[in-house]
């Protein structure tokens, strides 16, 4: 680790103001290591800016000392996104303190934020408002809004909503020279030029930092319906999408799919996770339908495709949320994947998409293949099948050793990769490329596509001050 220069700390520790800088090895432990415990970085100081004006002011002063800057939000990243490198040159950013909703307009339907408030908090402000955020993550409860957009966030909701992207009307970010970009604009309708906020969005804090943004809500659903529902395989989920969508596709809010091994590994492992039904299967669907009329329709469509679904043997058991209190017993059932697979040793995450028509084959040939790579290794995949998006996880055999088991991470990585690249998927679906796949990228997004990112990069971040070592593979 290497010291900040002393007129450096002088004009940080002026700028932060109290409480704003870290400078005490153990109050920037937190910070240095990612939430997998998969890196262990090292930095000069950690910056907590409570506004705008200090953080631009911080990376201002970064870029004239030389120093690199690790944006940071909730630390929530699968891939080492938001954890600087073993070198201790850069001075982390944590996005924290700047943590206020600041206004909720109920006729744009419209919400500004600042990046350090919880994705939660944020939902719960909205619905408070009597509006939606509909942006739902496993990490919601602290994952704050500037990573989520770094990362360009999908979740749950995305089969309805689209992803992060979608939901972002204006934007503020400070960029690699401490200028500030505002773009905080609330128009449906702006053709001016560049789309600039888009370029930030899904750039996992390489071009700059995101400080506040305006998101478009939605009206609060009325009426929500959730099911618990007992499935052969993929494949029987997917028909049973079908029929979700053949009958009433703006009803369904989220469609998840989950394997019997996964869920067992949450039943057991997560306190307060039970499952509610009979027997365990050898996979299972949650479903959530909403919509903003009141009423019994909702129950009523519910039952009308669960009835079909079960005369046609594609659900063997289902269980319909009779309450608040169990709809979200069944959405822990769902959020807890992680946690359970992180209790259940070390694994190997492989956050990937393919076209809904591929998903079966793609479990099918990637479960033989990786049973072929390392017997007796646990294939727990899950996820948002509604969109395409399969956590195709991989967790240590039972009483193995986890290190010996993650240093074949790349085998695991690259043999799912292939398939998923025959089907014509992505390597990286919602988690992003960070520090972990950064070594994919010539191979993925070679060519044209990976020059022009780096050109773009070099174009706004020519020192390559922000976020280094992240996306890009090692020139
Ligand atoms: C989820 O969908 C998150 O729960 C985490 O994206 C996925 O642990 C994972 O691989
Ligand atoms: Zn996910």
């Amino acid at each position: 680790m290497t010291s900040l220069p002393p007129a450096l700390l002088d004009a940080l520790t002026k700028a932060l103001g109290p409480g704003g800088l870290l400078t005490d090895a153990s109050d920037m432990t937190p910070y240095l290591t990612d939430w997998r415990s998969l890196f262990h970085g090292k930095a000069v100081a950690v910056a907590r800016p409570a506004s705008t004006a200090a953080c631009a002011e911080a990376v201002r002063l970064c870029a004239k000392h030389n120093v690199p800057v690790v944006p940071q939000g909730g630390n929530t990243s699968m891939v080492g996104g938001a954890t600087p490198d073993e070198t201790g040159h850069a001075l982390v950013i944590v996005t924290s303190r700047m943590n206020r909703v600041r206004e909720i307009d109920p006729i744009d339907n419209t919400m500004v934020v600042e990046a350090g408030v919880t994705l939660k908090a944020a939902q719960d402000a909205a619905t408070a408002a009597g509006l939606m955020l509909p942006l739902s993550i496993s990490s919601e409860g602290s994952a704050e809004i500037g990573g989520v957009l770094a990362t360009n966030a999908g979740g749950n909701n995305t089969v309805r909503y689209g992803n992060a992207r979608e939901l972002v009307l204006g934007l503020e970010a400070v960029l690699p020279d401490g200028q500030v970009l505002d773009v905080m604009r609330r128009l449906r309708k702006d053709n001016t030029g560049y789309a600039l906020r888009q370029l930030f969005i899904g750039s996992e804090g390489t071009l700059g930092l995101i400080t506040t943004a305006i998101l478009q809500l939605q009206p609060k659903p009325k009426s929500v319906e959730a099911a618990l529902c007992a499935v052969a395989d993929a494949k029987g989920a997917l028909a049973l999408f079908s029929a979700f969508r053949n009958t009433e596709p703006s009803a369904i809010q989220a469609f998840e799919f989950m394997s019997g091994l996964s869920m067992n590994l949450v039943n057991t492992l997560i306190p307060d996770a039970s499952l509610p039904l009979s027997e365990a299967a050898p996979g299972y669907v949650l479903v959530e339908l909403a919509s903003p009329r009141e009423g019994g329709a909702l129950r009523d469509l519910m039952e009308e495709v669960l009835g079909r679904a079960f005369e046609d043997g594609l659900v063997s058991d289902a269980v319909l949320a009779e309450s608040e209190t169990q709809r979200l017993a069944f959405w822990k059932l769902r959020e807890e994947h992680a946690e359970a697979q992180k209790r259940a040793g070390a694994s190997v995450k492989n956050d990937v998409s393919v076209p809904l028509s591929a998903i079966p084959t793609f479990i099918d040939r990637a479960t033989a293949a990786c049973e072929a790579l390392i017997p007796g290794i646990r294939v727990a995949p899950f996820g948002h099948i509604g969109d395409g998006n399969i956590h195709f996880n991989l967790v240590q055999p039972e009483g193995a050793d986890g290190k010996a088991f993650l240093a074949r991470d790349h085998e695991m990585m690259d043999t799912v990769a292939g398939i998923v690249k025959e089907l014509g998927g992505s390597f990286s679906a919602e988690h992003g490329v960070g520090q972990l796949k950064t070594y994919m990228m010539p191979g993925w997004r070679g060519g044209a596509e990976l020059d022009m990112m780096r050109r773009i990069k070099s174009a706004v971040d020519p020192e390559g001050i922000m976020n280094p070592g992240k996306i890009f593979p090692a020139a």
